[in-house]
This record gives structure tokens, sequence and C-alpha cells, in this order.
């Protein structure tokens, strides 16, 4: 057997890369320096991997942004605002691309399958698609030429390619295949003649609900593919979910298939048994999981791989994660301070490397060659099951017990609303933010202070109110019905909630990236998860001391905290939901008695969490729902309940976000008004509804008409009783100076669309 990576963190152990990119876009530091220590840094990536042990070594899979960008700037589809007479891009296009520039908009991005990690979208309209570079090529040379690497050229397969573009109808779908084949020809071609060995083409969409028509695609795609360079070994890639049709993919005409032995509780196994495997192909095992930083315990995974040599002997077998490492983070070993315990159980993606090592050399030289480290991998596993961090009776109680706890509201929503509406006294169209103001440098600077001990707890909560009490000023004057605290005292959503629950643990630097130079890290539940004290509840009580108008009290909710954090799978994870959803209910619970009267849930990833296969929707999206009302269900009537989604693919979950029973749902829409629009004028939405009037994602300021004529668009489908006028996302990213003018708009607009309703009337 030979071991193998599917593709390695960019950003560095210090983030590095992060700081690279976000020095070149603010002008201070030249191209050419900028792409000399991005070289440097790349290489030291290759290198590092081969001294994990690793054989097979992934090139190409590095980027200056994004893979996909990079699949759709290698075959020249340059959206038509940013292209060049010349037709050249050049580096500022690429980053033009992703992240706009004056003149134009940027590409959308989104989420990369059901990750944290988001693409931009290739545009295919008017797309003539050609070869510009063989890009799996240089990199491939890098690593020969540089280091002395054969490495595997990793890129992303025509057909998920196309599937993840917009901008065609489906019955392109074919033609445009077969104007990309030929440069997939052409690449492969190359990279044979040049002596490479093995290429990883991914195609994740193999684990989706794919349609018969899709096979056959497959079948004469690959057939092809495998014809132009029949000395190179095509190694078809899949992962995050199981195949939907083992028996016809792994007879595809290629060298190897990859596939995911983590998820899904053993499907692909399960297949394997069933099915077998055939005797001319070679089986990439991803038997290390590669979107968890949990240690594997080796004893179980060689008993795994044990059930795989009954179909596939080891001479055929290549060991490696179950994804790409793009999902972890670097390394454990800059986790000073963790408790050593925790630490002892957990492998970022330089672990796992090793731990791919360890069982390549089981599957080779057999159980003496490896004993210690198995036996330690399951030593310290063991140490951290037992401890009593790890289990909480009470919470495990009352997780078994869920019936005890109401998770509907007392009355239907009609009723609540006529409550609400006398509290309230709002008037129609009312105007609010969703929940994060600017975190400017100044905020994490004061954040940074007090961890580091410069400044003690009074001057840090000192600075976080004064914060408060600057922005419930500003948003007074801008004139907002409903305003926000702001969240200055929080790092990120769901890191913050992390460091004060029970059962979770934060690190200083598992760092992963989550779009362009933006990083999250995510924090590790390591024991059942239960309520400390309370979170949030100081800072909502204190902003809304300070104004008459009402205050939301801000949280995430429970499908987001679980999704965005690392679990430890020691526990289901349902449970860990549960457990989460409980706690979060007390903190409800206690900004109602703080007298707190409108309370916002944010769910922004309970529409990245669905899987894969539609098969599995309604399990998913029922737990998620149930979930979502165990927290937030228990309040009085008159409390009102909001909640937040960012990205705007509802059509197929409409029903559920119907389902969450929240008194007013604020939704990302300013993209794509017309899909949403769509989807409101065939179903029925009959509570509070907020849709985006604007893209926070960019610094542009809106224009009142255009904020005036999205108002109005959204009114064709949307009660205007019910209507609510947000931006479509927390500001965070933005600047002081971009937000509150760009909030002022909005509010004005809001306010001549409302005069134009009551003359109507
Ligand atoms: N939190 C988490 N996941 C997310 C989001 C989030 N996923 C989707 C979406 N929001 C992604 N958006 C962002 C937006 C901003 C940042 C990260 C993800 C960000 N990160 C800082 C950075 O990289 O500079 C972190 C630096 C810091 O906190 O010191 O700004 O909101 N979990
Ligand atoms: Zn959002």
């Amino acid at each position: 057997a030979i071991s193998s990576n599917l593709g390695y963190p960019r950003i560095g152990g210090n983030r590095e890369w992060k700081r690279a990119l976000e020095r070149f876009w603010s002008g201070k530091q030249s191209e050419e320096s900028f792409l000399k220590e991005i070289e440097q840094l790349r290489l030291g990536l290759l290198q590092k991997q081969k001294e994990h042990g690793i054989e097979l070594i992934p090139v190409g899979d590095f980027s200056l942004y994004d893979h996909v960008l990079d699949t759709s700037v290698m075959f020249g589809i340059i959206p038509e605002r940013f292209k060049k007479a010349n037709g050249e891009v050049s580096l500022q296009d690429y980053f033009a691309i992703a992240r706009g520039s004056k003149g134009a908009v940027a590409s959308s991005m989104t989420k990369w399958f059901n990750t944290n990690y988001h693409y931009i979208v290739p545009e295919l309209q008017n797309a003539t698609p050609k070869l510009t570079h063989n890009r799996p090529l240089t990199y491939y040379r890098e690593a020969k030429e540089k280091l002395g690497i054969n490495g595997k050229p990793v890129f992303l397969g025509p057909i998920t390619f196309l599937k993840l573009a917009k901008g065609y109808e489906e019955e392109q779908f074919d033609k445009l295949l077969d104007q990309f084949l030929p440069l997939y020809e052409t690449i492969l071609q190359e990279l044979e003649q040049e002596g490479a060995e093995w290429v990883q083409i991914d195609e994740p969409i193999l684990a989706t609900s794919i349609l018969p028509d899709d096979l056959q695609r497959f079948e004469r795609v690959y057939q092809r593919l495998n014809i132009a360079a029949p000395n190179l070994n095509l190694l078809l890639q899949t992962y995050f979910e199981s195949v939907g049709y083992y028996e016809e993919i792994i007879d595809l005409p290629v060298q190897g298939i990859g596939l995911d032995f983590v998820l899904d509780e053993g499907e692909n196994l399960a297949s394997l048994r069933r099915f077998g495997f055939p005797d001319d192909k070679v089986l990439a095992a991803g038997v290390i999981d590669g979107r968890n930083v949990w240690r594997a315990n080796l004893k179980d995974k060689t008993a795994l791989l044990a059930k795989i040599k009954e179909s596939v002997p080891a001479e055929r077998l290549i060991v490696q994660p179950s994804t790409s490492l793009l999902h972890v983070p670097v390394t454990v070993k800059s986790e000073t301070a963790l408790d050593p315990l925790l630490k002892d159980g957990l492998a970022f993606a330089d672990e796992k490397l090793l731990e791919v090592q360890v069982l390549t050399k089981w599957l080779n030289l057999g159980d003496k060659a490896v004993v210690k480290e198995i036996n330690d991998s399951a030593a310290k596993i063991d140490k951290l099951n037992q401890s009593s961090s790890r289990n909480v009776a009470s919470v495990q109680n009352a997780v078994n017990n869920l019936q005890e706890y109401r998770a509907d509201r007392q009355s239907p929503f009609k009723d609540r609303q006529k409550l609400q509406e006398k509290r309230f006294n709002l008037p129609v169209l009312p105007s609010t933010s969703i929940g994060s103001l600017p975190q400017t440098s100044e905020v994490r600077k004061a954040r940074q202070s007090w961890r580091k001990g410069e400044w003690n707890e009074e001057q840090y909560e000192g600075y976080v109110k004064n914060q408060i009490v600057k922005w419930i000023d500003i948003q007074e004057q801008i004139g907002l019905d409903v305003l926000i605290h702001g969240e200055f005292e929080r790092n990120d959503m769901v890191e913050y909630f992390g460091e004060k629950l029970g059962g979770f643990a934060t690190t200083k630097n598992a760092w992963v990236q989550s779009y362009g130079s933006r990083c999250v890290k995510p924090p590790l539940v390591y024991g059942d998860v239960h309520f400390l004290e309370p979170m949030t509840v100081k800072e909502s009580v204190f902003a809304q001391s300070l104004t008459n108008k009402p205050v939301k009290g801000m949280l995430t909710g429970p499908v987001t905290i679980l999704n965005w954090s690392f679990v430890s799978d020691h526990i289901k994870k349902q449970d860990v939901l549960y457990q989460i959803a409980l706690a979060l209910r007390e903190e409800v619970e206690t900004l109602e008695e703080n007298n707190i009267q409108m309370i916002q849930v944010d769910e922004p990833a309970l529409r990245e969490g669905l899987p894969l296969k539609r098969s599995k929707w309604d399990d998913y999206l029922s737990t998620a729902v149930y979930a979502f009302k165990l927290a937030t269900a228990s309040v009085q009537d008159e409390t009102q309940i909001h909640t937040h989604m960012c990205y705007s693919e509802f059509q197929d979950i409409i029903d559920a976000i119907n389902d969450l029973d929240a008194d007013v749902i604020a939704i990302e829409a300013a993209l794509s008004h017309g899909e949403l629009i769509a989807t409101f004028e065939n179903k029925v939405y009959d509570k509070g509804i907020g849709l985006g009037v604007y893209d926070i994602h960019s610094p542009r300021i809106p224009e009142k008409t255009e904020v005036i004529t999205t108002i109005n668009r959204a009114l064709q489908v949307l009660d205007p009783k019910l209507f609510w006028i947000n931006p479509d996302c927390g500001l965070k990213t933005r600047t002081e100076e971009e937000a509150i003018p760009a909030l002022e708009v909005m509010v004005n607009a809001a306010r001549e669309v409302r005069e134009q309703l009551a003359v109507k009337k």
C-alpha cells in the first residue's frame, strides 16, 4: 500500500498566507515579493507532507484564493465585466473576480458542498472555454524541479465543475461538456508526457443525488480522458458522503477510485463488501477523517482496513484522509494552552498525515512494525473517554427525557402576532439590522489587549459598553425601529459560545479557511454540553437600558453551533445538538426574565448542513427544526423570536423554515431576489419576514432607488404587514464609513415605501 493525501491547508501554521494576501491587497507589498513569499510557503507545505511520510503528495491544490476560481481562470472563464481586451488575466484581475473592483461586482460565492468553505461560482454566460495555461502541469513541474517530488496533480473534474457553475440552461450541459473535454485531454496528455504517474480528479458531485443521465456522462467523459492519456493513472476522487451508484462508479474506465470510508456510517464499506471491487483498479481508501480534528483510534482503523483488505489486497490500496485537509487546522503543536488530556485526543492536518503513515506501514509490514503507535493512540483516546469532564449525568438525563420540555409555542403565530403588535406598536415595514456591527481593528485590538492581560476585565468591559452606547445612539439617529447591541464583545458568533458553554474548549491557533483570506476558529466539543452561566444577558440588558426602542437579544442557534464546531465522535451528533439546544433554552429564558422582548436566534448553517443526498433531508430537517424549537419555544407569546439565515437557496427547505415557527425571519436575498420571489410566489409564508434589501458583502453603498425597487419587488409576493426591512447579513466585515450611510439609505427607502403604502390605502 502507499500513503497519499488529497489536499493540504493553504493558510500556513501561523496564517502566513492570510497575512501575505492582505498585505498585498492593501498595497503594502509588491507583486513580485508577494509571489516570492507565496512560493516559499507553497514549497514548504509540500516538503512538510513529504517529511510526514506521504508518498503521493498533492500538487496544484494550493490556491491564492479558491481552487474553483483557479479552475475557471485556467479555462478562461472570466465574467464579461472583468475581461481585458488582450485576453490576459493578471493577478489583480484574479482577485477582482473574487472580491469585486471599483467598476465591477464580485462573482458570487457559495458553500462548498456541506462545508463552511466557500467557493467562487463560475459564470458560464457566453463562455468560450480555452486552456489558458496548464495549471496542474505548472505545479507538477515546480515540485519536481525544486523539491524532487513526483507529485500527484489534483484538479476539479469536468462534471463537478459544470454542476457548480451558473449561467447556462440544463439543455446546454452536454454541449458545454464537449467544449471542456478537449481541454482536459490536453492537460492529461501534457502531464503524461512530463512523466506524471497519478492524477487525482475530484468529482465530489458523485456523493450527491445524481441522476442516471449524469452517470452516463461520467461513462462518456472518463472513457475519453482515459483514452487521451493511456499511460497516466487517473484516480477518480469522491468525498463528503458515500457514492450513490457504487456498482457503476467502480466500473468507470479509470485506474483508481477514491472513496470516503469515514462518513455515512460505513455505506461505502457495505457496498464494497457486497459488490466487491474490480481486480484492475486501485482503491484509494479515505480512512482518516479529513473534516474533524479528533485523533483516530488506530486500533479501530486497522480493523476497518482489515475489512477493506478482504475485498482489495494491500498492493492495490492507497491509504489517505477521507477528504482534503483544507477543512482542518494545521498542527496540534501550536496548542500550548490546552489541557494535555484533551490535546492528546486531537489530530490536525500534520498529525493526520502521521496517522496515514502508520496505517500504511501496518498494511505493508504488519502489526509488529507499528504496535507502539497503535496502542498509544487507543490509550490516549481511552483516557479521554474515561475522564469525568466528558460526562455530565444531568445533561445526559435531560436529553433522554426531552418529552419534558415543551417544544411548541403556547399559541399559534396568528394569536402571538396580535399580542406582539400591541406590545411593540411598530410601523409597517419596520427596519432593523441582523446581528453584528463593524468589528473595526480598534475593537479587535481592545480584545487582544484584554486577552494578553494588558487590559483588565473592567477596562475591556468598559470599552465594549462605550461601543454599545455609541452605536445605540447611531442607530437611533438613523431611525431604525428595532436595534441591536452590535456583538462587540464577540470574536465569532460560534467561538464566543464555545468559550462560555460547558463541554466546549477553544483553541489558540486552530484556524481554517472560510472564504478568501477569512478564517474561523471552530471550537471543540469534547464532552456533554451544558449551560454554565448567562452568556449574553449583560450586554443585551445594558443596550436595552439605553433606549426606548426594542433591542434584540442575539444568539447563535443550535444547528449552527453544532455545524461550525468540531464535535467529538464518541457521542452522537444528534445528542450534542439537543444538549446545545437545551443550554440555549436556558439563555433564552434568562434573557426573557431580564425583560429582553425580542430574541434573535440565528441559524445561518441550517441550509449548508443539509445532507448531500435528498433521501436524508427529511430526517435532518425534522431534527434541526426540533432543536430550534427546543431552544426557543418556551418563551411567552408576547416575546418575539427572530431568526436569520445566510445564502438564499431556500426553495427546497421553505417548509422547514416555516416549521421553525419563528415570529420573524430575516434572510439573505439581495443577491438573488429573483429566485426568492419565485419561492414565495408558490408558497405562502405567513409569518414575519425580512428579505435583505442590500448586499453587505460589498463595500459599495446602495442607491435609495435600488433599495426601493428591491422592496417593491418583494412586496409583490409578500404581505406588507409581515414584511421587515434589513440588510442581508451582519455588518461585521464592513467599516463604519460604509455601514452608517448604507443603513441610512435603507431606512430612508423604507420610509418612502411606507408613505406610498399609506397613500394607496
Ligand atoms: N462564523 C463562522 N462561520 C461562518 C461565519 C461566521 N461561516 C460563514 C460565514 N460566517 C463566513 N464569513 C466569515 C466572515 C468573517 C470572518 C470569517 C468568516 C472573519 N474572520 C477573521 C479573519 O479571518 O480575519 C477572524 C479574525 C479574528 O477573529 O481575529 O472576519 O461568522 N464560524
Ligand atoms: Zn448572514
